[in-house]
């Protein structure tokens, strides 16, 4: 039902490499193991044989992968979700250049779970789980974990980033790639509907991915994003024709739904926040029967899923399929901040941003387990998926704009989360998130003002559309403020949390954080 942090390792043979923040073992204790386990837990099973590609098959910049496996659920979401089949082997032909995935669903025993990545052997295994983001190797696995290990070895990224583009009502389309923890409405930006103001006057959003960007430089010095997935795996709960209307048509056909209800009387699919009609004749996520009227259960998990492919999506980019991506103008980073955060800023340059980034930070909801308001750090929303040493993933991104220079994107963060004394959302968010996208997207090409802040550039509160809105501009200017005494004490907690990574952490990181703190002394 959900992917297990705790039993995902990188196994690579100096602990170091794998850093504070991964499980690691020695590689050839943990093969031992995991050996003992598949031993004879496929016997009487089908073995699937899934030569897959990520990124456009036979493109410079696809990676390919062969996953075997002894789950038709994994097949049939791999056909979905990468591009599969005898045209992934002719684009390989002899070459050894594959990641290697071996899964077995044994007897999806908790307590014998494992998820491990063998950065130095290009090789995934996986066993005692049936759960998409753990046995659907070309995803977390390969696509960020063993992709950004070659990304640093062979300079380029692998973010766990939604990517999209922003026509404006002159024709032109400017693109970006967005970096939120889970939980923060990724797969909802990433398939954004302008609101009626903005569409009325040409707007148009393109979708080109919404979970994982392989970035680039091309040969014009900037850089360019692409997507390597084929397909969307969402999470059903809560999507619905005012939250995500086109993540509801994206599954109308060729569509897996997972732990989902099943209405009976209709052979259709529901979950919690679907619509306020529960089918009362229906099996719920676990197959007992349900009845929405009275159960208190809930019909659906609550991360239940969609796997649907990219092509239903309305808002599909043209560009999905382009080899070479898009060429992105910004980068965002963004968490959920009931108080710190404002709405939107820009950081002063690409080192700073790259310090935003790994100061990036959630709170919890109530939506998950343990203490609700307790800030989670996740740099660059990867701090289960790098397969590395995080400080070493940081000064390759500090690497990376110094091969960038002043061709780098900008880099911004936003808060889309700041609630008011009871608690209540500020921001409408969804559609209306689009302000905050223009505004960016006008800082990139010299076209709109910015203040100047101890945190980073802030528009001024006239600089963002609100026509139509239903916020004024006294809201804005709240959203907008910021609170040096809550700034200091996120300082700290950024400098408790870089402790963890004793010298490694970049010097420039730490004095960005010292200038962060003279700046709010002043
Ligand atoms: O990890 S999954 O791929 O199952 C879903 C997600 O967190 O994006
Ligand atoms: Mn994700």
């Amino acid at each position: 039902m959900a992917r297990v942090e705790d039993r995902t390792f990188i196994c690579c043979r100096k602990q170091e490499d794998a850093g504070p923040t991964n499980n690691w073992m020695d590689p050839q204790e943990m093969y031992a193991r995991l050996y003992k386990l598949y031993d004879g837990s496929m016997v009487g099973r089908t073995m699937y044989v899934i030569p897959y590609s990520m990124g456009v098959i036979g493109s410079p910049f696809a990676k390919y992968g062969i996953e075997l496996t002894d789950s038709i659920y994994v097949v049939l979401n791999m056909a979905i979700m990468t591009r599969v089949g005898q045209k992934v082997m002719d684009a390989l032909g002899d070459s050894p250049d594959y990641i290697k995935g071996l899964h077995a669903t044994a007897d999806i025993d908790p307590e014998n779970r494992y998820i491990v990545q063998f950065p130095e052997d290009n090789t995934i295994m996986s066993v005692n789980s049936a759960y998409g983001g753990n046995v659907l190797l070309g995803k977390k696995c390969f696509a960020l974990r063993i992709a950004s290990v070659l990304g640093r070895d062979e300079g380029w990224m692998a973010e766990h980033m939604l990517i999209l583009g922003i026509e404006n009502p002159q024709g032109e389309v400017r693109y970006l790639a967005a970096a939120f923890p889970s939980a923060c409405g990724k797969t909802n930006l990433a398939m954004l509907i302008p609101p009626a103001y903005y569409r009325e006057r040409g707007w148009k959003v393109w979708c080109v991915g919404d979970d994982i960007a392989w970035i680039r430089v091309g040969e014009d010095g900037r850089l360019w994003a692409m997507n390597p997935e084929y397909g969307f795996f969402g999470v059903a709960p809560g999507t619905n024709e005012k939250s995500n209307p086109n993540a509801l048509a994206t599954t109308r056909q060729g569509t897996i739904f997972t732990n989902v209800c099943h209405n009976l009387d209709d052979n259709t699919v529901w979950w919690e926040g679907l619509d306020k009609n529960p089918p009362r004749n229906a099996i719920d996520w676990k197959g007992d029967p349900w009845d929405g009227a009275v159960s208190t259960e809930k019909g659906a998990h609550p991360n239940s899923r969609f796997t649907a492919p990219s092509k239903n999506c309305p808002c599909i980019s043209p560009e999905f399929e382009n080899s070479k991506g898009v060429p992105l103008s910004a980068i965002v980073f963004g968490g959920r901040r009931a108080k710190t955060a404002p709405l939107v800023y820009q950081s002063f340059d690409w080192k700073h941003g790259v310090f935003v980034g790994s100061a990036m930070a959630s709170e919890t909801t109530a939506a998950a387990a343990g203490a609700v308001g307790v800030v989670r750090r996740d740099p660059m929303a990867m701090l289960p998926f790098c397969g590395y040493n995080m400080a070493d993933y940081w000064q390759h991104w500090l690497d990376m704009g110094e091969t960038l220079g002043d061709k780098a994107p900008k880099i911004f963060n936003v808060n889309w989360f700041r609630t008011d004394e009871d608690g209540h959302f500020i921001w409408p968010g969804f559609g209306d998130n689009l302000r905050v996208l223009e505004w960016i997207m006008k800082r990139c090409f010299n076209e709109a003002e910015a203040d100047v802040s101890p945190i980073g550039f802030l528009p001024r509160p006239e600089d963002i559309n609100l026509e139509d809105s239903g916020v004024d501009e006294a809201t804005l200017r709240g959203l907008l403020s910021v609170d040096p005494q809550l700034w200091k004490q996120d300082a700290a907690s950024i400098r408790q949390f870089y402790e963890k990574f004793g010298d490694k952490i970049p010097a420039e990181l730490a004095s960005q954080l010292e200038a962060l703190e003279q700046r709010l002394e002043q």
